[in-house]
């Protein structure tokens, strides 16, 4: 005497709580080969649904999941590269940094979020290209939610759009930011500027008027140097670099703007924020070279601190 349908239903549910993948398989076959072989009924029944089963598992863990990216921050500051398909980001990435990403004249060569660290003056700074950020993006399209979830985390953006543009291609990116609720620091990098005639970047300017254009090309070095120094500018930090026993640090600091000879010496080491006495300071806040300065003294990028104990 075979087993009551509804009961074999219910056990055969409660044997696949729990269970993916692989596992769920195997446990699917096994309720099959209990199951009475009868072509038609409920029993039958029961064996399509098992059937479908096995393949909705199967779709299940082939899904990839894109709810949520991380990109593990790394440097002073994280900005993102935002903006269509073929601009050049990826190529960007690549003259500024040491990896090796693939470029292509051809949209969506990159799918997945890329971090590339760059220095710039000295301070690593952390660069993700974000692909594929298209309209409908908050509806996770293109896998939308994930993408607008790193930019929520980043420090500041870089919108990117070729210098001879439709404006109009960027519109959608600006859009969908704005739609996440996300507002960060940022400026708008006119790509692939060698490519541009005169005057493209006056109608991207006229288009997108809150927004600051750079022009930048790979094979410029000039405008590579100025999109650095815009970065950084964006950061929001100062950098400040140390000097003992008269000779200077290779590597400067990263501070926040406003930061005081108190939070440089904290930087270096808690004990000495406690202890200083003040500073002697060179460079864009100091008065003149050397000059002595109080704990409080308010620190300018650029700027050569000596802490006096
Ligand atoms: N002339 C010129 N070509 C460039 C410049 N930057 C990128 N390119 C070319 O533009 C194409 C696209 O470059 P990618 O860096 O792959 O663009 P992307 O924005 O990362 O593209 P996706 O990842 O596909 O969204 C490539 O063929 C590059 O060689 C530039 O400054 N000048
Ligand atoms: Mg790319």
């Amino acid at each position: 005497m075979p087993m009551p349908h509804r009961t074999f239903a219910a056990m055969a549910k409660r044997r696949l709580i729990g269970k993916e993948g692989a596992a769920r398989t195997r446990e699917i076959r096994a309720l099959m080969a209990e199951l009475p072989d009868y072509r038609n009924g409920p029993y039958a029944d029961l064996r399509k649904w098992l059937t479908g089963e096995i393949e909705e598992t199967r779709v299940r863990s082939n899904a990839v999941h894109r709810d949520s990216i991380s990109v593990r921050r790394e440097g002073a500051a994280q900005v993102a590269l935002v903006g269509p398909p073929n601009v050049g980001k990826s190529s960007i990435l690549q003259a500024l940094s040491e990896i090796q990403i693939k470029t292509g004249d051809y949209p969506f060569t990159t799918i997945r979020p890329v971090p590339a660290l760059t220095r710039i003056g000295g301070v690593l700074v952390q660069l993700v290209e974000i692909p594929g950020l298209i309209e409908g993006a908050n509806d996770d399209r293109g896998g939308g939610r994930a993408l607008l979830g790193v930019l929520r985390s980043v420090d500041a953006i870089v919108y990117c759009a070729r210098a001879d543009a439709n404006p109009a291609e960027l519109s959608p990116v600006l859009d969908e930011v704005a739609l996440a609720g996300i507002d960060k620091p940022a400026f708008l990098a006119a790509t692939r500027a060698d490519e541009a005639p005169p005057g493209a970047l006056d109608r991207l300017r006229a288009a997108f008027p809150g927004l600051e254009v750079l022009p930048v090309s790979i094979i410029d070095e000039a405008s590579l140097d100025a999109f650095r120094e815009a970065v950084w500018r964006l950061t929001g930090l100062i950098r400040v670099q140390l000097r003992s026993n008269g000779t200077t640090a290779q590597e400067p600091l990263a501070l926040e703007t406003g930061a005081t000879v108190t939070d440089v010496a904290d930087a270096v080491h808690h004990d000495l924020g406690a202890t200083l006495l003040g500073a002697r300071v060179w460079g864009p806040s100091a008065r003149f070279d050397g000059q002595r300065v109080g704990r409080e003294h308010e620190v300018l990028d650029g700027d050569t601190v000596e802490i006096l104990t």
